[in-house]
């Protein structure tokens, strides 16, 4: 029975680290996203990481999701998490031949 208890105990405290949500890498490389289209889950994350020596600014004007990161330099990255499914279009403000879309499910 205590055996029993004990397992329970832990699964209790295991699961919800099985839904922790995912982490997406997207690149911003020679003016480019690493990726066109991204697809994730509500509740994920989404890391850009500026890859060139000079600035991005990455933003979007979408209704899933609404966002401005700002510019930031070579090294660094914003994250945002996504909080309903939808498309996002995501641009960059200082490059306007970039951009990329995120499809969000549920
Ligand atoms: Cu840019």
């Amino acid at each position: 029975m205590k055996v029993y208890k004990l397992t329970c105990f832990s699964i209790a405290l295991i699961y919800p680290l099985l839904l922790v949500a995912d982490v997406h890498i997207v690149d911003q490389k020679n003016k480019e996203f690493s990726t066109t289209e991204l697809r994730v889950k509500v509740g994920d994350e989404i890391r850009f990481t500026n890859q060139d020596p000079f600035f991005h600014n990455i933003f979007s004007l979408s209704d899933t999701m609404f966002f401005d990161l700002g510019s930031y330099p070579q090294g660094e990255f914003r994250s945002i998490k996504v909080k309903q499914s939808g498309v996002i279009e995501v641009e960059c403000a200082i490059h306007p031949s970039m951009n990329m879309k995120i499809i969000v499910e549920e």
